[in-house]
């Protein structure tokens, strides 16, 4: 955290003195106010970005000044913005078999099948649909068909990614259906690409609020989130609740603690919190479960995209990570379907609720701390 921070310090602020901060402003505050509001402090509070989405301005502040501006009449509350790991490897089982082969023939990975994707597919694969992966960047791969993104990262403007496991993510959603290489849960959606972890998995939770800000300034019609946190942010919960409300279906992964605790944001409740299976259909030896699991997808040993080191190729990946695709896969296949109600548009809660129908349940009878409703079943999600 320490190091992330220093990094964006100015010659104003000493490591010692500064903490960088989200500054969430209360509604109806004009822009002169929260002008005003900062420049009160001169020096101790360097202005970094705004944004808009939640009424925040991100600073470098003096630790001293925290107090004051917090008693601020304009201000509704100060939020630390660290830098951390948004990912969680598991263990032995990060990134196997790395191949930079051409895969010949295209091989159906196990979990596309075992959610039958393959045969909902004769109705729809997922055409039109806007999926984003708000991960470390996509691609390029010429087995990914990427259509737009964003990088809200410091150091590059480009969508590619940096590291290896927001390609893998995005192959299990939408791997072209071609002649080699994997195919994914919905191969005809349109990806895109929203960069908010560099290349060692590591951000600011602003720069995950800005890339989910992102996503409703370009209308996407779902978001993967196969990243999380022990943290609970206040303005993290904020961001997730305001995408819900404009109509963006959310999917996030349980994290791979192996124990009864959800990360963030699966925890908050607009999100889809995804727990893992195995290829017995029992729970992942690393799943983290409790409460707040909806649903259930496979996540060992999963066969997908990869790019590393700018090479492209494959590999298998296991983790929560890899479950969570494949029910934003799914849900762009349901929205591509006529919408319960008929007004034209599949609400976060009408996906849910199409998605809670048709999944099999597994092990105890009924929702359970596990597979919450059961494993996703995409043939029966879009029949
Ligand atoms: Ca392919
Ligand atoms: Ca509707
Ligand atoms: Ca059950």
């Amino acid at each position: 955290m320490i190091f992330g921070a220093s990094l964006l310090l100015t010659t104003v602020l000493s490591a010692e003195e500064a903490t960088r901060k989200i500054v969430v402003f209360k509604n109806g505050v004009s822009e002169a106010t929260k002008i005003t509001a900062l420049e009160n402090f001169g020096a101790k509070v360097v202005k970094i970005k705004d944004i808009p989405f939640i009424n925040a301005v991100v600073v470098n502040m003096a630790q001293d000044s925290e107090m004051s501006l917090s008693a601020n009449t304009a201000v509704e509350f100060v939020e630390t913005d660290y830098y951390e790991n948004w990912l969680e490897a598991v263990g032995e089982d990060d990134l196997r078999e790395f191949q930079t082969t051409i895969q010949e023939p295209q091989v159906l990975p196990w979990g596309v099948n075992r959610i039958d994707a393959e045969k909902a597919w004769r109705k729809t694969a997922g055409r039109q649909i806007r999926i984003a992966v708000v991960d470390t960047g996509c691609g390029p791969h010429p087995d990914l068909r990427i259509w737009g993104g964003a990088s809200v990262v410091s150091y590059t403007e480009s969508y590619s990614d940096d590291h290896y496991h927001g390609t893998h993510v995005a192959g299990i959603i939408a791997a072209i259906d071609n002649e080699f290489g994997v195919v994914g849960v919905a191969p005809r959606v349109r990806l895109y690409a929203v960069k908010v972890l560099n290349g060692f998995g590591s951000g600011f939770v602003s720069d995950v609020i800005e890339g989910l800000q992102w996503c409703v300034r370009n209308k996407m019609n779902a978001i993967n989130m196969s990243i999380g946190t022990y943290m609970n942010y206040q303005t993290m919960k904020l961001t997730v609740e305001a995408v819900n409300r404009a109509g963006i279906v959310q999917v996030a992964a349980a994290g791979n603690s192996g124990g009864e605790q959800v990360i963030y944001p699966a925890a908050y409740p607009p999100c889809l919190a995804i727990s893992a299976t195995n290829k017995d259909n029992e729970i992942a030896y690393f799943s983290s479960t409790g409460p707040e699991v909806d649903f259930s997808a496979p996540g060992q040993y999963v066969f997908s995209t990869i790019r590393r080191n700018r090479i492209p190729g494959y590999g298998i990946l296991s983790g929560t990570s890899m479950a969570t695709p494949h029910v934003t896969g799914t849900a762009a296949l349901i929205i591509t379907m006529p919408d319960p109600n008929g007004d034209g548009v599949w609400s976060p809660a009408e996906v849910r609720e199409r998605l809670k129908k048709t999944a099999t349940d597994l092990g105890d009878e009924g929702k359970d701390n596990l597979f919450g409703y059961g494993l996703i079943d995409a043939q029966r999600a879009v029949r």
